[in-house]
C-alpha cells in the first residue's frame, strides 16, 4: 500500500493498542480536517480527542455480549491535511480507495473532522464498489445546494453525496433542523427520511422504515454510514459544531445501530463508517469524545457479532 504518502502516526491509537494491519478486523483512520465550520470551531482535534477517550473507557458490549477489546484494530494515523481543500479532498479520496482495495473484510471507520470529509470518501468508494447508499445519520440534512457561497461547506455535503451516488440512494436518520429548500429538495426526489418526532413516537417502526430502504443488496450493495454527532441531544454531545435541540439518546442510538449493522452484515453488504463533527475545545468533561468512542465500539461490536455469528435477524 502506498498510504504513507498521505498518512501520518497519531499521538496515540483508537483502544489504546498498536496492533497489525494484516491481522486487524477493523481499520481507524484520522481526518483532522476543518475549513468551512461556522459556528463552534475545532473539529480537527476530534481524532486526537476520540482517541483519547477510547483509550479510557471499557469496551464491552452489553448489547452484543462480547469484549470489543479483543477485536484488534490498526489505527492507521491521521490523513495529512493539505492548505488546499481540493488537495485535501482528493487525499481523502485516494485513502478510502486504497482502503477499499486492500481491506475488503475488514470494517473501515473514518474519524473526522467536519462533515465535509464524507465528500471524499464516498469519491474514494464509488472507484471500488458498486451500487453505494449511504445513510447520514444527524440532526442536519446538509442538502443545501451552497452555503455561504462555498458548494463544498459542511452544511451541502450529502447535496455532493446524492450528486455521485443518485438522491435515491440517501436516507436520513434522525433529522430535525433544515431549511425549506432543503425540504423541498428532499421531497421532489422522494428521498426516504426519518426524523427525531417519528423516531421518540416509535423507535421501532422508525428503524423499520430505514431498513426496507436499505435492505436490498442489489441497490445498496456497500453501505457507507456517516454519523454526525449532533445527531445527539446538546445534553449527551455538547461538543459539537452546531448543537441542534431535541436529540436522540445513545440508548435509542445504539439500538439503532445494533439492528442496522446486523441487519447489513446478515445481507453481506458491504460497511464504512464514518463519525464527524465532534468539536473537543466546546465539549465538556470530554463526554461527547467519549460518546463518539463508545458509539464506534458499538458499531464495532455489532458488526463483529453479525460476522461471525452469521445471525439472521
Ligand atoms: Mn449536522
Amino acid at each position: 500500500m502506498v498510504l504513507e504518502v498521505f498518512v501520518s502516526k497519531a499521538y496515540s491509537y483508537f483502544g489504546g493498542v498498536e496492533n497489525d494491519f494484516n491481522k486487524a478486523k477493523v481499520i481507524v483512520v484520522g481526518v483532522p480536517f476543518e475549513s468551512s465550520t461556522t459556528y463552534k470551531t475545532g473539529t480537527r482535534f476530534a481524532p486526537y480527542a476520540i482517541r483519547i477517550a477510547s483509550s479510557n473507557i471499557e469496551f464491552y458490549s452489553i448489547r452484543a455480549d462480547i469484549d470489543v477489546d479483543e477485536v484488534p484494530i490498526y489505527d492507521l494515523g491521521d490523513i495529512t491535511i493539505s492548505g488546499n481543500r481540493d488537495e485535501t479532498l482528493k487525499r481523502i479520496e485516494e485513502v478510502a480507495a486504497i482502503l477499499a482495495d486492500n481491506a475488503d473484510s475488514k470494517l473501515i471507520v473514518f474519524l473526522g473532522g467536519e462533515h465535509t470529509i464524507t465528500l471524499g470518501v464516498v469519491r474514494g468508494l464509488i472507484r471500488r464498489r458498486k451500487n453505494i447508499c449511504v445513510i447520514s445519520i444527524d440532526a442536519h440534512f446538509d442538502l443545501r445546494e451552497e452555503y455561504l457561497d462555498d458548494k463544498l461547506s459542511h452544511a451541502c455535503v450529502m447535496r455532493r453525496v446524492a450528486e455521485l451516488v443518485s438522491p435515491q440512494n440517501i436516507i436520513f436518520y434522525g433529522v430535525r433542523a433544515f431549511s425549506g429548500e432543503e425540504k423541498e429538495y428532499v421531497l421532489r426526489n422522494n428521498i426516504v427520511y426519518v426524523d427525531v418526532q417519528e423516531i421518540l413516537k416509535s423507535p421501532t417502526r422508525s428503524t423499520a422504515k430505514i431498513l426496507e430502504k436499505i435492505n436490498d443488496p442489489i441497490t445498496c450493495t456497500h453501505v457507507h454510514v456517516s454519523i454526525d454527532m449532533d445527531v445527539y441531544d446538546p445534553s449527551y454531545a455538547p461538543g459539537v459544531g452546531n448543537p441542534e435541540p431535541e436529540g436522540l439518546t445513545p440508548s435509542i442510538m445504539f439500538d439503532f445501530i445494533h439492528r442496522l449493522i446486523s441487519r447489513l452484515q446478515s445481507n453481506n453488504q458491504t460497511i464504512t463508517v464514518d463519525v464527524v463533527e465532534v468539536s473537543p475545545p466546546n465539549d465538556c468533561n470530554d463526554v461527547t469524545s467519549i460518546l463518539a468512542a463508545k458509539t464506534i465500539i458499538e458499531i464495532i461490536a455489532s458488526w463483529y457479532l453479525s460476522k461471525h455469528s452469521n445471525s439472521k435477524e
